[in-house]
């Protein structure tokens, strides 16, 4: 591993947000890519906060504190994951579903979508069926996208795509779902309309949804 990308690693496991504002510019005034940093500095890193908390050596704390080093990595990253002159390519609404708090996931799905030219309203986290179905009434989205991290919220999918249905609205928009216990089979059960397994897969299924 690149001895920069490596800081940024160790920043983000040991949650300082500080060294990980310091770092990035640095990795990136060196020369490192953008996605370099952050599938294999970043990603990485919270990938291993999961596993030590899967061991019982990390508990909620150091994961909330990994997290927000990692969303003001992010942050840093941002302009520079974005493609340039890129027309609208349509509205998306995105959301953790109810009963999920993570987002740096969804986030940066929201992120490639945007740097990919689609128009993005970030619901947040924990949003209800009900707000989906009335961002869907109100607003001319395209495309509901919605995040899972939990197997426990993973039902929350399927009531989110059933209150859509039942509203009258689900033939309007394309439904794709993601996050780590989600699977391909697992959407299609749901009648979801794709799935991505991550951010840059979830731009190239977002275009092909539009384009249907
Ligand atoms: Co949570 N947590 N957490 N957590 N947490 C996991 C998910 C867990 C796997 C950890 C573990 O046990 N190894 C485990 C879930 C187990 C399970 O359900 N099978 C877990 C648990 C148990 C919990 C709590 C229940 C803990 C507790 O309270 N006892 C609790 C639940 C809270 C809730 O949501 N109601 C909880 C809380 C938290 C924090 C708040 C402390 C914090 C979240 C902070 C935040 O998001 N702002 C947190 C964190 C940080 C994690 C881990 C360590 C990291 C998640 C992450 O950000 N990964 C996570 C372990 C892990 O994932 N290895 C864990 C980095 C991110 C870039 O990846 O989100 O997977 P990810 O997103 C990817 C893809 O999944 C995909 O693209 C992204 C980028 O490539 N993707 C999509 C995501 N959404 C998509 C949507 C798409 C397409 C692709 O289309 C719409």
């Amino acid at each position: 591993m690149d001895p920069i990308i490596r800081e940024i690693y160790d920043a983000i496991l040991a949650g300082n947000s500080k060294a990980v504002e310091a770092k990035v510019p640095v990795a990136l005034a060196a020369g490192l890519a953008p996605k370099q940093i952050l599938e294999e500095g970043m990603i990485a890193a919270m990938a291993e906060v999961g596993r030590l908390f899967e061991e019982g050596e990390y508990f909620v704390p150091e994961m909330l504190i990994a997290a927000r080093a990692m969303q003001a990595g992010l942050a840093l990253l941002k302009p520079r994951l974005k493609e340039g002159n890129v027309q609208s390519a349509g509205r998306v609404a995105i959301g953790s579903v109810l009963g999920d708090l993570h987002d740096i996931g969804k986030n940066l799905v929201a992120m490639m979508l945007e740097g990919a030219g689609f128009e993005v309203l970030d619901l947040g986290t924990n949003v209800t069926p009900a707000k989906f179905v009335a961002t869907v009434t109100e607003k001319d989205v395209r495309i509901i996208a919605l995040s899972a991290l939990l197997t426990t919220t993973m039902a929350s999918m399927k009531t989110t795509i059933d209150a859509l249905a039942q509203a009258g609205v689900r033939g309007k928009i394309k439904i794709m779902v993601g996050g780590a216990p989600i699977t391909e089979v697992f959407a299609r059960q749901i009648g979801a309309d794709g799935y991505a397994p991550d951010a840059s897969r979830a731009v190239a299924l977002a275009k092909s949804l539009v384009a249907a």
